[in-house]
This record gives structure tokens, sequence and C-alpha cells, in this order.
């Protein structure tokens, strides 16, 4: 296809995977993420377009969505995956952790749909893919902060998916459950993780899968597990 898609979240990770998948597949990405080298790095294998930018900063999605639109002349899809999580009893999260996990997880979320949600109604078809996470849907001891981001994020994504049916756009969530990536400071790759983890890859065959819904079908949501995984 000659779709574009922005990514967000693209410098490692689900967002690094799901690039590279779709770049295999013929879209043009444009990979978001802080770290500019990561981005440039993966660049040379998408050959779409890096932009370093804080999802959480407003002139920072704003100016996503402007290059974009100024160097392809079109916009499809928003993977918006940007997000981080630290894990603790509650009363040992800082509320500066509190703000840097809301921020990143649902101000991040708001301002990436914000920017592209005018343009996609405009043109009547667009595609909001968001990594949420199976933690909106369960809780756990360590988790109150994360938790109470990922589900105000997938509340904020529900919200906004009855906003915009009407004007042919789609809004689809993941779910999924322990993934083998940087998050949290962990480091990927390891013997076990093959057992306990899924992989990347497996997420981004998900949003592959919720992107090639025929034309009249959203997948609104899909929650996906490693098989070991209780929850
Ligand atoms: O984590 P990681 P994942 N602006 O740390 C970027 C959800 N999830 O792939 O900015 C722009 O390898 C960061 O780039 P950089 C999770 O909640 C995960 O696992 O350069 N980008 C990096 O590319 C999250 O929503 C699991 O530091 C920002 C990426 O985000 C999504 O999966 C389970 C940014 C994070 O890559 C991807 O996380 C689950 C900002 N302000 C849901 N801040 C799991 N791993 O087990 C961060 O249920 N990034």
């Amino acid at each position: 296809t000659d779709q574009v898609a922005i990514v967000t979240g693209a410098s490692r990770g689900i967002g690094r995977a799901t690039a590279l998948l779709l770049a295999l597949q013929g879209a043009k990405v444009v990979a978001v993420a802080r770290s500019a080298e990561e981005l440039e790095e993966l660049n040379t294998k998408t050959q779409g377009l890096a932009i370093p930018a804080d999802v959480a900063d407003e002139a920072d999605a704003d100016h996503v969505v402007a290059e974009t639109l100024s160097r392809f002349g079109r916009l499809d899809i928003l993977v918006c995956n940007a997000g981080v999580g630290s894990f603790n009893l509650l009363e040992n999260m800082e509320s500066a952790e509190w703000d840097r996990i809301f921020d990143v997880n649902v101000k991040g979320t708001f301002l990436m749909c914000k920017a592209v949600v005018p343009h996609f109604k405009a043109q009547g078809h667009g595609h909001v893919v968001a990594i949420a996470s199976d933690v909106a849907r369960r809780t756990f001891e360590h988790g109150t902060v994360y938790g109470a981001s990922k589900s105000a994020q997938d509340a904020l994504l529900g919200s906004l998916r009855k906003e915009v049916r009407p004007h042919g756009v789609k809004v689809s969530t993941i779910y999924p459950g322990l993934v083998d990536t940087y998050f949290n400071e962990s480091k990927p790759g390891g013997v076990e993780a093959e057992k306990t983890h899924l992989k990347p890859s497996d997420v981004a065959q998900a949003v592959r899968y919720v992107l090639e819904a025929p034309a009249h079908v959203v997948v609104d949501e899909l929650m996906l597990h490693p098989i070991t995984q209780e929850w």
C-alpha cells in the first residue's frame, strides 16, 4: 500500500517492531520517539521519516502531524504506542512519577489523537491503533499508577471511538499482556522470555491484523497474552 503511518515510541520495543512490519508491507512510516539516534538507525531500514519528538508536548505532537502531511501529502494511520511505566507500592510512588507516567500514557495519547483526528474526519477515513495494556482490565500489586494511567487511556480511546465512527474513522485498542521489551528498564532477549513473554513482533502482527480489516469492519478491541501468563 502507499499508506502513511505515524508510529510513536518507534525507537525500540513494540513500536520499533511495528514500524518495521508496516514498512515491510509498503507503508510510509513516520517514526516518532525522543531518541533521535535510534530513530535514524531505524529509518535506514524503513526509508520513511524520523521525527524526534515528545508525545506529551503539544507543540511536538502538532509538529509531527504537520511535518508528515508536508512531506507525504497524506496520513492514514496513527499507531499510538509510546508509553512508560514503573512499579512499586503506592506509598513508594513519587508524585513526580505519577506526572511522568500520566504525561506520556494519557496526555501523549490525547495530544497525538487531537493532532490527527481533525485530518482523519475531514478526509472521511483514518485509523488510530493504540497499544493500551491488559492492565486496563485487571489490577495488580505495584500497579496503582501505571494501571490508573492505562485505564484512563482506555477510557479516552473508547469515547473517541464513538466520536469518530460516524466520520468513517476507526479506533482499535490492543491490550497486550507481558511483552519482552525495554519497558521499565528491562533487558529483552533473555532465554526464559520466550516462554513467559510475547515478542514485540507478536504485537506488531496484531496491529497488522486490525489494519487489514475490510473498510466496513472495525476491530474495536483485541487482547493477547503469552499462553503461560495467568491474568
Ligand atoms: O516499551 P519500551 P514497550 N515521547 O520501553 C517511547 C505498552 N505495554 O515497547 O522516547 C515519545 O521498549 C520510547 O522512546 P524514547 C506500554 O505501556 C507494554 O513495551 O526514545 N516517545 C520507546 O520507543 C507502551 O504503551 C507491555 O525513550 C516516548 C517506547 O516509547 C507500549 O506497550 C505490556 C515517550 C517504549 O518502548 C510500548 O512499550 C503492556 C515520549 N514522551 C503494554 N516516552 C510490556 N512491555 O510488557 C517513551 O500490557 N517513549
